[in-house]
């Protein structure tokens, strides 16, 4: 079926950086780092976050109960299995609403939880319900939702539907769905339910945030998100680079986020897991706003928008004009050669990029060596 897409407009960022992103290789938060971080991310303005279960752990309770208590404009979340304990304990932690989650794959309910689709539905409905009456905002989820069977999935969220859920939730729980897929999937789920529609979606195959947008585009109100897109294996949806893909499409979709704080929290959540922010992230990146060719770092110094999708300063970052290689053209050497305060004729620009060019050619060179080569012009020549 060809469908429209839905234009994007009201979404929301829940953000599983506390909760998803605990269950990335190596992260230890403890409950200041959770602060921390929860407090960057309110600042941010994302909607939603989503903190890991209180069954967990002691200090997992304990951090759900400190950030209740802590002033806040985003609503707080726990994760929670389809149980009563499970969401007796939410409530008592004070938490604004659970994300309740059951797998409904034939490999979940072999080998998990071992439930019937009557039963996932009875336990569902019961948890939803529960919450409900506690005044909690409510979310159900079928785990490995892509893996399941299509008619199945689509009664229980139909059943959750009518039990009073806040929202369903599609997971993509080992990454296996495509934009086309999901887009697919979602759109059928729209014309079902009345409720909001959530999707989690991992990155084994790098289709995460290319999902996430397609799930927007067929009618999703709320997309999960982490900090570098840290989680299980090698992740879910990296909130900056969907911010980015929002961004590019129409940039007043993310104007309500505080867009100059991405680097911070990116940094701040790199260096406490003790990684590097990958080079080739999106807007954050240390090469996202590299340019490098004659012809591009032409065309930038003239308009930007000609070979730059994001503007840099936008998110309180610039772009780097690299003069210090073989392919560098003569705008790049006069533009850098007036940032140095040099004041050169042409001929002496165009000798000086010739040189450039000569030198990368025998060893890779540095900004220092255009320097000199730079400052020799402006030496009286011999004669
Ligand atoms: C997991 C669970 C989950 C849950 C997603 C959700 C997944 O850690 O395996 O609640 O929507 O990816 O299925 O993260
Ligand atoms: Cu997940």
């Amino acid at each position: 079926m060809n469908r429209r897409s839905i234009p994007i407009r009201n979404f929301n960022f829940i953000d599983s950086t506390l909760r998803e992103g605990e269950q990335f290789r190596g992260t230890h938060f403890t409950i200041e780092d959770k602060r921390e971080i929860a407090s960057l991310l309110d600042r941010f303005g994302v909607e939603y976050m989503e903190l890991s279960t209180p069954v967990a752990s002691p200090q997992s309770a304990a951090a759900i109960r400190a950030l209740a208590d802590t002033p806040r404009r985003f609503k707080l979340l726990t994760h929670i299995r389809a149980n009563m304990d499970d969401a007796r304990l939410a409530v008592d932690c004070g938490v604004d609403g659970a994300d309740v989650y059951i797998g409904t794959s034939r490999h979940m309910r072999e080998y998990s939880h071992g439930k019937s689709l009557e039963q996932v539905i009875e336990i569902g409905a019961e948890v939803i319900r529960f919450l409900k009456e506690q005044g909690a905002e409510t979310r159900f989820s079928t785990e490995d939702t892509f893996r399941s069977n299509f008619a199945d999935v689509m009664t229980v969220y139909r059943a959750m539907d009518l039990a009073g859920v806040d929202r369903v939730g599609v997971a993509d729980t080992v990454g296996i769905a495509d934009p086309l897929r999901t887009y697919n999937l979602i759109s059928n789920l729209r014309d079902v339910v009345d409720c909001d529609i959530e999707f989690h979606g991992h990155n084994d195959s790098s289709c995460a945030v290319a999902n996430a947008f397609c799930a927007l585009q067929a009618g999703a109100t709320h997309i999960d998100t982490t900090v570098l897109g840290i989680g299980e294996r090698n992740g879910i949806t990296p909130m900056g680079a969907l911010v980015g893909r929002l961004y590019t499409c129409d940039k007043t979709l993310v104007e309500k986020y505080d867009l100059r704080l991405l680097p911070e929290i990116e940094r701040t959540v790199a260096e406490k897991l003790g990684i590097e922010i990958p080079y080739n992230t999106p807007i954050t990146g240390e090469v996202a706003f590299h340019h490098k060719a004659g012809v591009h770092t032409n065309a930038v110094l003239k308009n930007p928008t000609t070979y730059e999708a994001i503007a840099p300063e936008d998110f309180g970052l610039s772009r780097i004009i690299d003069v210090a290689h073989r392919l560098v053209g003569r705008n790049a050497i006069r533009d850098h050669a007036v940032s140095r305060g040099l004041d050169l004729p042409e001929d002496a620009l165009q000798l000086a990029t010739a040189q450039v060019k000569l030198m990368a050619d025998e060893r890779p060179i540095t900004v220092e060596d255009v320097d000199r080569i730079l400052e020799k012009m402006m030496l009286p020549m011999d004669d």
